[in-house]
């Protein structure tokens, strides 16, 4: 194996809904530097909140500023210059999008992309690159009839699950795809080139279109899982002369390129400088917790909750994600997917804990577990894990002493008091993440449950997986895996393309695991045997609620 050279750095770059992070790794792995532009806060001039647009005027159409990610960009490589970064050391860089979220290049766009001007911002010069001002991500709610449509052309739900490793989401790039070839023909034709958001960030970093990779390229609805390849029955279910505008892809441990001569001018890179494929969020994470084991899952917190794990031999379903694992050539990942995440706690928090962490947390402390038979669903945005509108939905479970499910009754309810709100909040995402995991043949009990994403940080969160889940929950020393498990790629990548062929990751770390930042400690031991087993009566009764909520109000 290729040896990396001593005093050469890794970036890795976090392109998330709400900031765009980056992360330094030395070659023993360990984090030298960190940075973070926040949209809201560090770009207020485009107005968004939480980094995004909510479209009052079309139901559930959620969209961010494309110009704004580029002039991110900008911003934080200067942050990191004046922060005394050397970027001439970076032997390569990667990056993490936001899933499913799509950039749409206007024709001739790609000469302006290799002839960047060095003395002039990025953003000036991207103005007026794209057919699409505003890119559709992953928050979007607006295409159910691409969906079905799509579904509906390829033999099914269930045969879309079979190809692409998902039955049709309204988030998926192909459903997005579509709705703008309906909506805006002239918009479609005028678009040369179709990125995700991983692939459009590594484009600009290359100075040329960059492949989508088989991991992000695995959430669109339009590839074919086992082949790797875009599959022909769901381009064709799509927009016509979509496999031009989509490129080939590219496994995500490949190499785009060098970088492009505006970065080794403008802030001194390296000419070497490898620019590694970017992958989704959830890909990078997998990579930056190290998960490995099938019988572990990663639970990451953040804007969306998600739950990850890995497989040999997924069974794609009408519930949750397949994309190929970006850190191995065989492997699958395994993902549930929830759009009521960190903002819905928030919004409990706000309500409930005068805004405030620390009460929240003492709140949750005070009650206890199983909330006296209190279950809530809460969403603050349409959500995709059970397929909801907006509402909050209140029970008490009558007779429930957590043996058995035997002449429990639920009662539904306007209000809890603001302690059992608290609870209810959490205990409620954490059930129905097991509920769906078990259901979707993941291990639960987990062998351990590593937690990451921002709200890994609060303890009482952590303590309430552990005990819905009934294993221990452990954290990587930061919370941000995605642009970790970017840097980790990058330093991947430059493996590989030296070596001239693919090389397991755990070649890098299997000697330093334990001294470098990807290190995990266990910060949450398993709760009693006894209240785990209660909580999965508990789940039992809530999996058969939210069904009777989906057959009410549910999408089709
Ligand atoms: C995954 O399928 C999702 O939609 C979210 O987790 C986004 O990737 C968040 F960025």
């Amino acid at each position: 194996m290729a040896a990396v050279p001593p005093g050469s750095l890794f970036l890795g770059f976090d392109s998330s809904t709400q900031s765009l992070k980056a992360t330094v790794l030395d070659c023993n792995l360990n984090v030298i530097q960190l940075d973070q532009i926040h949209f809201d806060s560090d770009l207020p001039h485009y107005k968004t909140k939480d980094g995004v647009y909510r479209d009052p005027s079309d139901n559930g159409r959620i969209v961010s500023p494309t110009l704004m990610w580029i002039e991110a960009l900008d911003l934080v490589l200067q942050r990191l210059s004046k922060s005394g970064l050397d970027f001439g050391k970076v032997a390569a860089l990667s990056g993490s999008g936001q899933q499913h979220g799509s950039v749409y290049w206007k024709n001739g766009s790609s000469s302006l992309l290799s002839s960047l001007d060095s003395n002039k911002p990025l953003l000036d010069q991207f103005r007026n690159a794209f057919s699409i001002s505003e890119s559709p991500i992953w928050m979007d709610s607006s295409t159910t009839a691409q969906c079905r449509e799509i579904e509906q052309a390829v033999g099914g739900a269930i045969e879309l699950a079979r190809i692409t490793g998902s039955r049709g989401y309204e988030r998926f790039t192909g459903p997005q795809i579509k709705k703008i070839f309906q909506m805006q023909p002239d918009v479609y034709n005028s678009t040369e080139r179709i990125s995700l958001v991983s692939s459009f960030m590594a484009s600009i970093f290359a100075g040329k279109y960059a492949s989508i990779d088989h991991a992000d390229g695995a959430g669109m609805n339009l590839m074919d899982i086992e082949k790797k390849t875009w599959s022909k029955v769901a381009l064709e279910a799509t927009a016509p002369g979509l496999e031009e505008k989509l490129g080939a892809l590219a496994p995500a441990y490949a190499v785009v390129g060098h970088i492009a001569p505006y970065f080794v001018e403008r802030y001194k890179f390296s000419k070497d400088c490898l620019v590694v494929h970017w992958s989704g969020d959830n890909p990078n994470s997998l990579a930056g917790l190290t998960l490995s084991v099938p019988g572990d899952l990663g639970i990451s917190l953040g804007t969306s909750d998600t739950v990850i794990g890995i497989s040999s031999d997924p069974k794609p379903g009408l519930e949750g994600h397949v994309f190929p694992n970006p850190v191995d050539t065989k492997g699958y990942m395994v993902m549930l997917c929830y759009k009521n995440g960190s903002l819905t706690r928030e919004e409990v928090r706000n309500s409930c804990a005068q805004s405030s962490w620390e009460t929240f947390n003492k709140l949750l402390e005070q009650t206890p577990p199983l909330n006296g038979g209190k279950l809530g669903f809460y969403y603050k945005d349409h959500e995709i894990l059970p397929p909801l509108p907006i509402g909050f939905h209140r029970y008490i479970l009558q007779n429930f002493n957590g043996a058995s499910l035997e002449g429990v009754s639920e009662q539904e309810v306007k209000e809890f008091d603001p302690p059992s709100e608290v609870r209810a909040i959490v205990e409620g995402q954490f059930l129905s993440m097991r509920g769906h995991a078990e259901r979707f043949g993941m291990p639960v009990p987990p062998k351990r449950i590593i937690a990451t994403g921002g709200a890994s940080t609060n303890q009482s969160l952590l303590k309430s997986i552990a005990s819905v889940f009934g294993c221990g929950v452990y954290t990587v020393q930061r919370p941000d895996s995605a642009s970790l498990g970017a840097a980790l790629r990058a330093a991947h990548g430059w493996i590989c393309n030296k070596n001239g062929s693919f090389v397991p990751i755990a070649n890098l770390y299997s000697d330093k695991l334990e001294k470098s930042s990807l290190s995990c400690k266990l910060s949450a031991s398993a709760g009693s045997d006894e209240v785990a087993s209660k909580y999965g009566v508990m789940m039992k009764k809530r999996m058969e609620i939210e069904k009777r909520l989906v057959e009410k109000l549910g999408r089709d």
